[in-house]
């Protein structure tokens, strides 16, 4: 099998790509080690922000979005029992975010790219990238029980956290950088309508709470927990007793309950490759980087890596310069730095770490005290969450 880009992995990363790719006129084969049920369930993010929601518009990929996805002018931070809510538009100049789930962006990238007879095939398992230095990177995969190669021009790592592409950067030249967090975020979802009609950021003594939504009649919801946690050890019952305390207020808000049909645990970690791309090999996404969700960043950053590639691509297509295709490291990971410090600010600003001293409580405080009084602070907070414009 030939083509002139090979994509591995079918998360937002690797289909938003095949879409740009298609749109520009140029092929892909897409492959992917899981299903399509599998792929198009997976439970993850929630939040788009301005610069992906206009990308997903240009790429015609936006009619269900559009119709269904619900936009959001701000957020709630709440913190020793008072709420104070970030007003994007303001704060911004007129960005906000959009909640629309990864699940759906997967569906209508997916269903646009077998409509258009776009290669993606299905439990198709990238065994390893090969040639990374040469004019002609392989892909050899495993497909309905038999090995295969693809040759490629280029390939795109889009294999997520565990993926094999990463392997195709020497360790003589990778560096990692990482932490990983005291803690996890047990998720739930919940058939009852979301309690408020945006999302809400608690900062507790007991620890994180976020309130979120999959639709109006759909709540989603985070609690930390211990990083070891099993979700099955956590009764219905204790999970909303638990989220009534952390997002307790002085007024009259109250939380709804109703029944939580999934429940699953996330660690939490910071993790980033450098460089993103050897020879003709490139990593996008969760392959190159990892943030804890507390900023919502992840599928945003995504998104970002594989407009830097495809419109790099499309340049050397039409002028014939590799000077973008070169750049695309030290572009993205201006990017992902930027997301990696606000995932970490927030993470650290909202979470109790087993163990926190009276000094670092104090120190949350002052850094929410500041937010909810400073403009210049709150403006900083509102522009990172919106998301940067995509260079
Ligand atoms: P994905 O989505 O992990 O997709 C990678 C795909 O590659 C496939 N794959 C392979 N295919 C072929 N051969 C191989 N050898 C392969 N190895 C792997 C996998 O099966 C998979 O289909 O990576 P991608 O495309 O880079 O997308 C990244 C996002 O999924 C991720 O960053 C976000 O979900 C992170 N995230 C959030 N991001 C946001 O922007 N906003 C949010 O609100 C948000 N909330 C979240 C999140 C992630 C969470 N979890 C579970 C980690 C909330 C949670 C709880
Ligand atoms: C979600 O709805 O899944 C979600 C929202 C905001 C975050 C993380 C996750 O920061």
């Amino acid at each position: 099998m030939r083509t002139t880009v090979g994509i591995i992995g079918a998360g937002p990363a690797g289909l938003l790509l095949a879409r740009l790719l298609h749109n520009a006129g140029i092929d892909s084969v897409v492959l992917e080690t899981r299903d399509r049920a599998y792929v198009e369930q997976r439970q993850r993010a929630g939040i788009l922000e301005q610069g992906t929601v206009d990308v997903l518009r240009e790429a015609g990929a936006a009619a269900r979005m559009d119709r269904e996805g619900i936009p959001h002018d701000g957020i709630e931070l709440r913190f020793d029992r008072r709420r104070h809510r970030v007003d994007f538009p303001a704060l911004t100049g007129g960005r906000s975010v959009m909640v629309y789930a990864q699940t759906e962006v997967c569906k209508d990238l997916i269903a646009l790219q077998l409509a258009a007879g776009g290669p993606l095939l299905f439990e198709a398992e990238a065994l390893a990238v090969e040639g990374a230095g040469t004019e002609q990177p392989r892909v050899r995969f495993r497909h309905q029980g038999r090995e295969d190669v693809l040759e490629c021009d280029y390939v795109v790592g889009c294999d997520g956290s565990w993926g094999v592409a990463r392997k195709a950067v020497p360790a003589d030249v990778s560096r990692v950088f990482e932490r990983t967090y005291p803690y996890g975020w047990l998720g739930i979802l919940a058939d009852v309508p979301p309690s408020h009609d945006e999302l809400v950021y608690a900062r507790h003594d007991r620890g994180f709470a976020l309130l979120s939504m999959r639709s109006p009649t759909v709540t989603r919801a985070y609690l930390q927990v211990p990083a070891d946690t099993d979700a099955a050890d956590w009764g219905d019952e204790e999970i909303w007793d638990e989220l009534d305390r952390r997002l307790e207020t002085d007024d009259a808000w109250t939380l709804k309950r109703g029944p939580i049909t999934a429940k699953s645990v996330t660690p939490m970690r910071s993790h980033v490759h450098e460089p993103m791309r050897h020879g003709r090999v490139f990593l996008a996404g969760d392959a190159a980087h990892i943030v804890p969700p507390t900023g919502a960043k992840g599928l945003n950053l995504a998104v970002g890596d594989v407009v830097t590639f495809a419109r790099a691509l499309v340049e050397r297509r039409d002028t014939g310069s590799d000077a973008r295709l070169e750049a695309y490291s030290a572009t993205c990971l201006r990017r992902v730095w930027q997301a990696e410090r606000f995932s970490y600010a927030m993470t650290t600003m909202l979470h109790r770490a087993p163990g926190a001293t009276p000094f670092d409580d104090r120190i949350q405080f002052a850094q929410l005290d500041r937010i909810t009084t400073a403009r210049s602070a709150e403006a900083d907070l509102a522009e990172s969450y919106t998301g940067f414009p995509l260079d």
